[in-house]
């Protein structure tokens, strides 16, 4: 049985997804971070950083970090196809793209939605975010080049990038500047929201 700590919205999506495609027993735990229970000491024992997700494996390992939950979910349940495997000409991309989504797109969101932890300096918050939206849609620029030449972040088959993707565009703060300016990346959302498997993850989090 997986266990994933979750919170509606959150990074927990993309993970959910991973785990409503495969077939192994999974359940949610709710750290309403709304309500701060990310900090209570009980989820801080979980995950020192205070952040969701947060993943407990059958074997009862704990894994942080969406994007490799989503890498380690995929490569554990092949079944689902959604990890192109060592070998598979689209292996590279994938990997490629779910650290750069991770590192780029999901890091300046952070720097975006929570302006005020990256300034010692209360009224530099305001330039804090702006940068970031900034360096948000130029890594949206980025990967909208890409798929001009890729149906897909990994070419040919629907993968965890573009679930991972599909997650990070729901947050961006102006969504119809997004879809004007990188109309492949708003395809690719559309096709992913349409699969059932995204869908079940997405009752629980309304991404959209
Ligand atoms: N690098 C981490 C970031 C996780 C993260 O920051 N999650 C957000 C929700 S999307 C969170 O826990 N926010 C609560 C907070 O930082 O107070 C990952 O990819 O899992």
């Amino acid at each position: 049985m997986y266990t994933i700590y979750t919170s509606p919205g959150t990074g927990a999506f993309a993970a959910e997804a991973m785990l409503e495609a495969g077939n192994a027993p999974w359940k949610r735990e709710l750290v309403d971070t709304g309500k701060d229970e990310h900090r209570h000491a009980g989820y801080l024992a979980i995950n020192p950083a205070a952040q969701i997700p947060a993943l407990i494996l059958p074997d009862g390992q704990l894994m942080t970090e969406s994007a490799a939950i989503c890498l380690f979910l995929g490569d554990a349940h092949k079944e689902t196809k959604l990890a192109p495997q060592p070998g598979d000409p689209g292996r590279a991309a994938y990997l490629r793209w779910m650290v750069y989504l991770s590192a780029n797109v999901y890091e300046a969101d952070l720097r975006c939605y929570y302006s005020d932890r990256y300034t010692s300096d209360a009224a530099g918050a305001d330039a804090v975010k702006s940068c970031a939206i900034d360096q948000m849609n130029t890594a949206f620029a980025i990967i909208e080049e890409h798929l001009s030449r890729h149906e897909w972040l990994a070419d040919r088959t629907m993968s965890a990038a573009d679930i991972y993707l599909a997650m990070l565009a729901s947050w961006h703060p102006d969504i119809p500047a997004l879809k004007l300016s990188c109309p492949r990346v708003a395809s690719v959302w559309d096709k992913v929201a349409k699969v059932d498997f995204v869908n079940k993850a997405n009752s629980f989090h309304k991404l959209w």
